[in-house]
């Protein structure tokens, strides 16, 4: 994160932060059984709670629609991720692949969303698999 991107979240700036400042990423622990080799999306922190998984060449345009049991749907509510395949992913604030967007790299996580923006936590609504 820059030094100006700081000040602008101490000078209280919201939504215009989120493009920029994206969620931090590390080499991902090891995957949920269920999970082998696909990207995951975790409805807590620390890939915790309801998740999906992805296989490289699969996209969802409406996590509406996709559901993730026990707690329903993970539309706007992912909070974790791990991608575990050959293939980077891009996530997507809206529906239809659409809004503002960040990729997640092959074999890398973010073991919590929320750092170092809060913006994007509890938002992604789409995933297509490639770079953004
Ligand atoms: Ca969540």
């Amino acid at each position: 994160m820059s030094v100006r991107s700081l000040m602008a979240v101490a000078c209280g700036a919201t939504a215009a932060l989120a493009l920029g400042v994206f969620p931090a990423s590390a080499a991902p622990a090891a995957p949920v059984a269920s999970c082998d080799g696909a990207l995951v999306l975790w409805d807590n922190v620390s890939y915790n709670g309801t998740h999906l998984c992805f296989s490289s060449w699969e996209s969802e345009g409406d996590l509406g629609k996709l559901p993730a049991l026990p707690s329903g749907s993970l539309q706007d509510k992912t909070s974790s991720v791990q991608n575990f395949t050959n293939s980077a992913f891009c996530l997507f604030v809206d529906n239809g692949y659409s809004g503002d967007r960040f990729t997640i790299a092959a074999h890398t996580s973010i073991v919590d969303m929320r750092n170092p923006n809060p913006y994007w936590n509890d938002k992604i609504s789409s995933v297509r698999s490639g770079s953004c």
